[in-house]
């Protein structure tokens, strides 16, 4: 039987790397063969693309590279993790997916949605989350979070941005939450850790049990 392809979404701080942990713990307990990845990432090829999209080199990164580089990445990850993955009937949650390249560069760059819907054409049209779990929380807490995390390492090119920028990529993933319902649970990431992570179980719950 056909795995199941579960996102974690959210901005800066949100989270997800918290509790997509504990949402793989929990679904293992219930006996499911989960693979947990993240983007972009994943593979070793497409961890080295991200190596390039995360370090703040001398050279600027056009917006263009930066979306090709995001859907190589995805590609790669894609054929060689996720695919066989579901296709052996195990459950794949993933750290972002192609609603983060809308939300980023989309909503964060600017960058037209046709643009991204036909790269997401070329490289996943047949694949797509069943479901999207978005932790929302507002820009001023993620960063909060964030930036007390960060310590030594320092900011990524993405986390050097400012403010206005990840109010519009949060902007962004609530209007696609809001245009795909059924594929979208929105998860208040302001409570606790345990608060959230009760609330993505109970969004879990149901498709497990659908897939039994
Ligand atoms: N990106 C893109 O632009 N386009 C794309 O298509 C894709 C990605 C796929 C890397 O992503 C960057 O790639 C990302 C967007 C871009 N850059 N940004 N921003 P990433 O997911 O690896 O990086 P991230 O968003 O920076 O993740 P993060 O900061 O690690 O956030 P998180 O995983 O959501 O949070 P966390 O590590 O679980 O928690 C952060 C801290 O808060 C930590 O100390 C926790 O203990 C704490 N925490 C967590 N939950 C709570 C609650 N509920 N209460 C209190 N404290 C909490």
């Amino acid at each position: 039987m056909r795995g199941r392809f579960v996102t974690f979404e959210g901005g800066e701080g949100a989270g997800k790397s918290t509790q997509i942990a504990r949402a793989a713990e929990w679904l293992r307990a219930r006996g499911v063969e989960v693979v947990l990845t993240r983007e972009p990432g994943g593979t070793p090829r497409a961890e080295r693309l991200r190596t390039i999209l995360l370090e703040r080199g001398a050279e600027p990164m056009p917006q263009s590279c930066e979306l090709l580089l995001m859907f190589a990445a995805r590609a790669t990850h894609l054929e060689n993790l996720v695919r066989p993955a579901i296709a052996r009937g195990a459950w794949v949650l993933c750290d972002r997916f192609t609603d983060a390249t809308y939300a980023y560069q989309g909503g964060g760059r600017g960058l037209p949605s046709e643009q991204i819907d036909a790269l997401a054409g070329i490289v996943h049209a047949d694949l797509w989350p069943d479901l999207t779990l978005l932790i929302d929380l507002p820009v001023d807490a993620g960063l909060a979070r964030a930036s007390s995390r960060n310590g030594a390492h320092g900011p990524d090119r993405f986390e050097s941005e400012q403010q206005a920028f990840f109010e519009r990529v949060r902007a962004t993933y609530l209007e696609r939450a809001q245009a795909e319902p059924a594929r979208f649970r929105v998860i208040d990431g302001s409570r606790s850790i345990d608060a959230v992570t009760g609330a993505i179980e109970a969004a879990l719950a149901p498709l497990l049990e659908a897939s039994r």
